[in-house]
């Protein structure tokens, strides 16, 4: 069964950050600091989500969607990152889960989308390599009360992104601003994803997959500088997370960033645990030239000559055909199944009177995108699932609540969810789907 999904992490939605016993996550903390989010927005209340879950699996049971990809709070499950149990955050995801099958939706959980509980910041974060065993040990206590109802697992988001935005730019939680030498928060994710891997099968779980983002890359020119520049990027945003994972060595990094001394004997194997799935969240291509004057070995020269979401994020979607059948000929077998465990775009929010969005670039932005998913299927990718980013607005990082996602409109002073048109285009889409 394809999997046709929508997509949501658990800070951008659930809101309810001191309800229950739950922990201070690192962004709790991040999005409290002045600055640090656009005009200072936090996931304090967000969605609201933790307690209008039930309004949310009904919204999806009527999109038809058959999967839902949603993740878990680690300092709502473990306040403390280890240790203590709060069995309250334990019973919500139980409950959500169960709600999830009664609607006829399977449910895909990631462990980690971004929100370390601060008790493990505190003694290092993801620098510290004790975290690792601290993430099998959660992922083995989650999976030991769902796993009996979950076919898909994610263990991480994004790892690239969590190093470069939170440890490398300091755009994101943990707000650090280390450059290359965030590298060591790459390969402690990694060894975090593998060691959760075993624990997860230990616990019973059907099926494990990690989801990485990934970029086409594209040099600005031909010229010797931009190509090595861009080589440079595709090494350092997705190879570094592909190929330990997949081929169980990192891919040759001297030239780019200091020796990666975090790496000890038998951490690959582990890394390269076998994987039942690949998650793939795609956005856009990347176009890349030489280095400016920032420290690292390439600059970003930006795609022109597509029109561009909310964000200023070019839309192309035969990006998407190009990414995936770039990976079956990198990896070829070694490639597991692929699901697109992200993909969509942010649109302006412009209500019409009744209250409905008529977002017609969202529309045509997915249809391109299942389109380009289909032709790399033709062009022999094996994709099993599809989620759209998002099922609601929500808190977009350090865009607040600037930048909306969302199939449902949220208006978030009063939590109202209003299908958009996009929703409906989605409805009529599965219904024709499933004949
Ligand atoms: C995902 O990250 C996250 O998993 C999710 O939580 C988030 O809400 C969602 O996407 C939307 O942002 O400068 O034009 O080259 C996406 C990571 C990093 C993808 C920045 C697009 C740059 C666009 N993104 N990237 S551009």
């Amino acid at each position: 069964m394809f999997l046709w999904g929508t997509a949501t992490a658990a800070y951008q939605i659930e809101g309810a950050v001191a309800e229950d016993g739950r922990g201070v996550s690192i962004w709790d903390t991040f999005s409290h600091e002045p600055g640090r989010t656009r005009d200072g927005h936090t996931g304090d209340t967000a969605c609201d989500h933790y307690h209008r879950w039930r309004e949310d699996v009904a919204l999806m049971r009527d999109l038809g969607v058959n999967a839902y990809r949603f993740s878990i709070s680690w300092p709502r499950v473990l306040p403390e990152g280890a240790g203590a149990v709060n069995a309250a955050g334990l019973g919500f995801y139980d409950r959500l889960v169960d709600a999830l099958l009664e609607a006829g939706v399977q449910p895909v959980p990631t462990l980690f989308h971004w929100d370390l509980p601060q008790a493990l910041q505190d003694r290092g974060g993801w620098f510290d390599r004790d975290v690792t065993g601290r993430f099998a040990d959660y992922a083995a206590l989650v999976a030991g009360r769902l796993a009996d109802r979950v076919p898909l697992w994610i263990t991480l988001n994004e790892p690239f992104v969590h190093m470069a935005y939170g440890h490398a730019m300091g755009l994101h939680a943990p707000g650090q601003a280390l450059l290359v030498n965030a590298l060591p928060v790459a390969h402690h994710q990694l060894l975090a994803h593998g060691l959760a891997v075993g624990a997860l099968r230990a616990a019973g779980a059907r099926q494990v997959a990690i989801t990485n983002n990934c970029t086409p890359v594209w040099p600005a020119s031909d010229s010797p500088e931009d190509l090595a520049a861009a080589d440079a990027y595709d090494t350092l945003h997705n190879r570094l997370f592909n190929d330990p994972v997949l081929l169980g060595a990192y891919p040759d990094l001297s030239a780019y960033v200091p020796a990666l001394d975090a790496v000890r004997d038998g951490d690959l194997e582990i890394i390269s645990a076998p994987l039942d799935a690949l998650g793939i969240n795609y956005y856009n291509p990347t176009r890349i030239a030489a280095p400016d004057a920032d420290g690292l070995p390439f600059s970003d020269a930006g795609v022109t000559g597509y029109p561009t979401t909310a964000f200023g994020w070019p839309v192309v979607p035969d990006g998407l055909r190009e990414l995936l059948t770039g990976l079956k000929a990198r990896y070829g077998e070694a490639l597991p199944p692929i699901h697109i465990t992200e993909n969509g775009c942010s649109q302006p929010d412009v209500p019409g009177p009744d209250g409905t969005v008529d977002d017609q670039d969202r529309i045509a932005y997915l249809e391109g995108h299942i389109a380009a998913v289909r032709a790399a299927a033709e062009q022999g990718v094996d994709v099993r699932g599809y989620f759209v980013w998002s099922l609601l607005d929500n808190f977009e990082w350090a865009e607040g609540y600037h930048q909306r996602f969302g199939l449902v409109h949220v208006d978030f002073a009063t939590g109202r969810r209003t299908p958009k048109a996009s929703y409906a285009w989605f409805r009529d889409f599965l219904a024709k789907e499933r004949g």
